[in-house]
């Protein structure tokens, strides 16, 4: 039965065995059989047809035999639905049409969000028949602040200087901008919770860019409200990375556990939240580069620090490119072979 699976259980609470792994961004970049459907089909297909979704979400159970399985999709989705274009550019990453003027953010509208999103539930059926029981889902959506971040800039950044330089000189117009994808972003939520997903978790991607006081303005207000209205339906992780001073307010928001990144100490985040609070993480994806002899060794003690019970075992962002399918094997098995 699901509800007995051990990464649910470490979510409720329990004290398990052994800890749960999963990792971020495991569906996709570095497995070969994924890099062939993405010569075939656009990046939206794979998001959208049942099939592909299905083929896709289920290949790192299969392959690399993790305990969760996260939905394919990607966080932008919330600002196709508010109206924006985005491109995925081979090689380049993804390019979107921006919202900056009062004009461009008055157009953006939450209304086409059910429709928008019509997708989702077939596709998110499809991936649950895939999985057929044999491990959870999770569904996710980015936070709003992280969300700002690509529709103003327009794409990825190192510093995401127009995003911040519009907070600073447009703090109405922004404010409006985040409540619009707060409410996208709790409808995108609960269609994902309706159509199966076990768990949420939100990405705070760029939280770690905000001075504390900014991010208790511009990040933590919309986590807020996003985690009232979906906390009570499933569990929720929050991982906004980088933003270590914001843990205590983070775990007050009734997330089930929270997403380490790997400049976070785990006796740091131990000391601040108690030793209750379920924390996911949080080795240095770039460990996923060594040998796999050498990524047991570090992932064994990667969990050692984290306590008995209480942790979900991830990377402390997403799995990098370049990553060896065996190099990710080797990271779950250390987790698997663990034993508390
Ligand atoms: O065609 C491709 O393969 C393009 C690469 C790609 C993939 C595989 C993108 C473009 N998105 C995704 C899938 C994706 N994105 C998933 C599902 C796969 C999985 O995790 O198993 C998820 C959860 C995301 C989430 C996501 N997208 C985040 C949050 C996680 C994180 O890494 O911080 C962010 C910031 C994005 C934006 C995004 N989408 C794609 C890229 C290359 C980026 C980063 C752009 C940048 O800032 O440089």
């Amino acid at each position: 039965m699901i509800e007995q699976h051990l990464f649910l259980r470490t979510l409720a609470g329990e004290q398990t065995e052994r800890p749960p792994v999963w990792f971020m961004r495991q569906a996709g970049r570095y497995l070969p059989d994924y890099m062939k459907l993405k010569e075939k089909y656009s990046f939206f297909e794979r998001v959208q047809n049942p099939d592909l979704a299905r083929e896709i979400t289920v290949m790192p159970v299969d392959q690399i035999g993790v305990d969760a399985a996260i939905l394919f999709s990607d966080i932008l989705v919330i600002a196709q639905s508010l109206g924006l274009k985005v491109d995925m550019v081979q090689g380049r990453g993804p390019v979107l049409e921006t919202a900056r003027t009062q004009a461009e953010v008055d157009r953006l509208s939450v209304e086409a969000t059910q429709d928008f999103f019509k997708y989702a539930n077939p596709a998110i059926k499809a991936v649950k028949e895939g999985l057929d029981n044999r491990v959870p889902l999770i569904g996710f959506a980015g936070s709003p602040w992280t969300l700002l971040c690509y529709i103003v800039q327009g794409q990825g950044s190192k510093d995401f200087g127009e995003a911040k330089k519009f907070i600073i000189n447009e703090p109405l117009r922004a404010k409006l901008l985040l409540e619009k994808i707060t409410e996208a972003t709790i409808e995108y939520l609960n269609i994902q919770v309706d159509a199966g997903c076990d768990a949420l978790q939100i990405f705070d991607s760029w939280g770690g860019m905000l001075s504390p006081e900014m991010y208790s303005e511009f990040s933590l207000p919309y986590l807020q409200r996003i985690m009232a209205a979906t906390r009570e339906r499933v569990p929720i992780i929050l991982f906004a990375k980088g933003a270590w001073y914001a843990l205590k307010e983070l775990q007050e928001t009734g997330a089930a556990a929270l997403g380490l990144s790997w400049t976070t100490p785990a006796s740091f985040a131990r000391k601040i939240c108690g030793p209750e609070t379920v924390l996911q993480g949080n080795l240095d994806p770039s460990i996923l580069l060594a040998k796999p002899a050498a990524v047991k060794i570090a992932t064994t003690k990667m969990i050692d620090q984290f306590g008995r019970g209480k942790h979900i075992v991830n990377l402390g962002h997403g799995v990098l490119p370049q990553t060896s399918v065996d190099s990710a094997r080797a990271f779950v098995d250390a987790a698997k072979s663990y034993r508390y």
